[in-house]
């Protein structure tokens, strides 16, 4: 009886996990940053290139003590306020999801050391079913952000204070 059941289950089991090794998700254009030697934060395209959609739901680097999902959400009176995202980014299948300044970021906090120009920063991104994607960024603390969105008050990003 037990043995009908895990060659049942392994059978459920198996196709999944052939799915999620299919490369379907890749990152495009990546750069990590910090805006002081504590804090950073890593940008990227990220495209869905599958036929299912695709959840971005966690982080993990070696750089920081604590990676995090942030967005800035508009407090009213041109307040931007930087906030952890609950449930994960989903980029529907076929679609590309941004994650720039000002917008949905990945926030790097408690730096073991400040980000260098020139370093590269590696994170695994973990999509769930659809698999982890192992990114490698290079560290441009230059980088100026891509061009304003209308609700952005000047060229300033947001300054990464948490
Ligand atoms: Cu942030």
């Amino acid at each position: 009886m037990k043995l009908t059941t895990l060659a049942a289950l392994a059978a459920i089991a198996l196709p999944a996990a052939a799915f999620a090794q299919d490369a379907t998700v890749t990152v495009a254009d990546g750069y990590a940053r910090s805006a002081n030697p504590k804090a950073g934060g890593a940008f990227m395209t990220i495209r869905n290139g599958g036929a299912a959609d695709c959840t971005l739901s966690g982080v993990s680097t070696d750089v920081a003590e604590v990676a995090e999902l942030h967005t800035h959400k508009d407090m009213g009176d041109g307040v931007m306020k930087m906030t952890k995202i609950e449930g994960g980014i989903t980029i529907p299948a076929g679609a590309e999801h941004g994650l720039v300044r000002g917008g949905d970021h990945v926030m790097l906090m408690g730096l073991k050391a400040p980000l260098e120009n020139g370093q590269e920063v590696a994170l695994a991104l973990d999509f769930g079913d659809c698999g982890t994607v192992d990114a490698v960024l290079p560290v441009d603390n230059d980088r100026k952000p891509a061009e304003a969105a209308p609700m952005n008050h000047g060229a300033h990003a947001m300054p990464a204070s948490n």
